[in-house]
């Protein structure tokens, strides 16, 4: 198999396999790992079974009073939370849930809205959502429905630099705030270079692809970007580099777009990028491994804290060759989560101490974990991704599902009235793909986005 044909997160040996049955795992570790997954599917299914009820074709259930909130636009809906689920629902067997998921598509969704959306935003959740669905089930009104929202997204890409407006106008097409970073304007090649390979219109493709290059053109002598760019000018406003937000999906979707797409001009942005990052960023402390922030052109450390969001980038690490590094990153992270139970959304390593108490159910440690055990098998990330799920059930679920963390200190720790999102598309699909084995998925040649959807890898059985 040639490099390209191997998925993002697969690069498997055949002897792997052996070891990704339940049966072998079960003696191995002695945990009952489809027995995991089959309590996984059906905490989806009960969480799933009140946003039915509760906010059907709104963006977010609030799961502790039974309300609902938006996300994407400040006066009407788009269904974020149900767009979202259904690649999890397809691949954990929930069919009927599905299907209903689907009609509603069909009936409800426009994206004819007279309403600004921040672009990044709306590509990975809704656009990769529409996308994921498609390769789910085949119906085409998914894929002409993520070509509309593509249509109405690209507008905000009409700059000098071909860096993108922070903010469109779904029906307009008004762009709003050049002033933007990294993620916002590198986090598009893997959905829109699937959009184009589906509709056959390379736009899409193109023009994503011309916003990493001018973002990676501007980089630091000594190879490092910095936080916050003017995407009229293409200069600089910070001086800040970081693995975290807002910059953690561009140096991602560099090595995901050689991987799914076969863009040999990524993969070589990301061997310059990442050498320089590991040069200058990288830092042991206390036998631990840790990223700091640093000045983008002298290299020198700004702070200690470390963002939650940046946990994901030790199995991004391992993906792109860096395996030492990327797993003990990631067991440094693993170290927070045994000592906090949940992790903090912000953490310094000095002090081995939060310095942001909340937590917004973030995916970012099963994440990591789901690909390391994708790359080796080891047990060892599996326990971390068990140890994840079992804290958040522990921790997160209230009455009507899962929700965010005011503090995660407090004991009981404090709840915030919300569920994002990305949990129905990141950790649930995370941690059932993880312990189920499930045929619906190729182990062995796969894609999932930023936002852990799958562009590749389902199997219709
Ligand atoms: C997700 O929306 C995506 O993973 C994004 O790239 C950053 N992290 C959030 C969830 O925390």
């Amino acid at each position: 198999m040639s490099q390209v044909s191997i998925g993002r997160r697969s690069l498997l040996k055949s002897t792997a396999l052996l070891a990704a049955s339940p049966a072998f795992a079960q003696a191995n570790d002695g945990i009952d790992w489809h027995a995991l997954a089959i309590d996984v599917r059906s905490e989806m299914r009960w969480a799933w079974g009140h946003y039915r009820r509760l906010a059907w074709g709104r963006d977010e259930i609030m799961p502790v009073t039974g309300g609902h909130s938006r996300f994407s636009l400040r006066d009407h809906d788009l269904g974020l939370s149900l767009i979202e689920a259904m690649d999890t629902l397809w691949v954990m067997g929930l069919d009927a849930e599905f299907a209903d998921a689907l009609a509603w598509v069909k009936v409800h969704l426009d994206f004819d809205v007279d309403g600004e959306v921040s672009v990044f935003e709306t590509s990975i959740r809704l656009l990769g959502g529409l996308l994921s669905a498609y390769h789910a089930c085949g119906d085409p009104l998914l894929l002409a429905k993520a070509r509309d929202l593509g249509d109405r997204l690209l507008p905000a890409f009409a700059t000098p630099t071909g860096m993108p407006y922070r903010f469109v106008n779904l029906r307009t097409g008004a762009i709003r705030d050049p002033k933007t970073n990294p993620a916002e304007v590198g986090t598009y090649l893997p959905e829109w270079g699937t959009l184009s390979r589906l509709t056959g219109d390379d736009r899409y493709r193109a023009t994503a692809k011309k916003a990493v290059v001018a973002m990676y053109d501007r980089r630091s002598r000594i190879g490092l970007l910095a936080d916050g760019i003017d995407a009229t000018s293409g200069q600089w406003f910070s001086r800040r580099a970081t693995v975290g937000p807002p910059s953690d999906s561009y140096y991602e979707y560099l090595w995901d777009a050689w991987q799914l797409l076969g863009d040999a001009d990524c993969k070589a942005m990301y061997d310059v990028l990442t050498p320089a990052i590991l040069k200058w960023q990288c830092v042991q402390s206390d036998g631990r491994t840790w990223f700091n922030d640093v000045d983008f052109e002298e290299g020198g450390p700004l702070t200690d804290e470390q963002d939650e969001l940046a946990a994901f980038y030790g199995g991004l690490l391992a993906q792109g060759g860096a395996t030492a590094t990327g797993a003990a990153y990631t067991r440094a992270w693993s170290h927070v989560q045994d000592k906090f139970g949940i992790l903090p959304e912000g953490y310094e390593y000095l002090g081995d101490n939060p310095t942001q108490v909340a937590n917004a159910l973030r995916p970012e440690l099963a994440d990591a974990a789901f690909n390391l055990w994708l790359l080796d098998r080891s047990p060892e990330w599996r326990m971390v991704g068990r140890t994840h799920y079992l804290n958040m059930k522990r921790w997160n679920r209230t009455r009507f599902g899962y929700a965010d963390i005011d503090d995660i200190t407090a004991r009981p720790m404090r709840l915030a009235d919300h569920c994002p999102g990305y949990w129905w598309s990141e950790q649930m699909k995370y941690y059932y793909l993880l312990f189920s084995d499930t045929p619906r998925f190729d182990y062995q040649r796969n894609y999932l986005t930023t936002e852990g959807n799958v562009l590749r890898g389902f199997r219709r059985t």
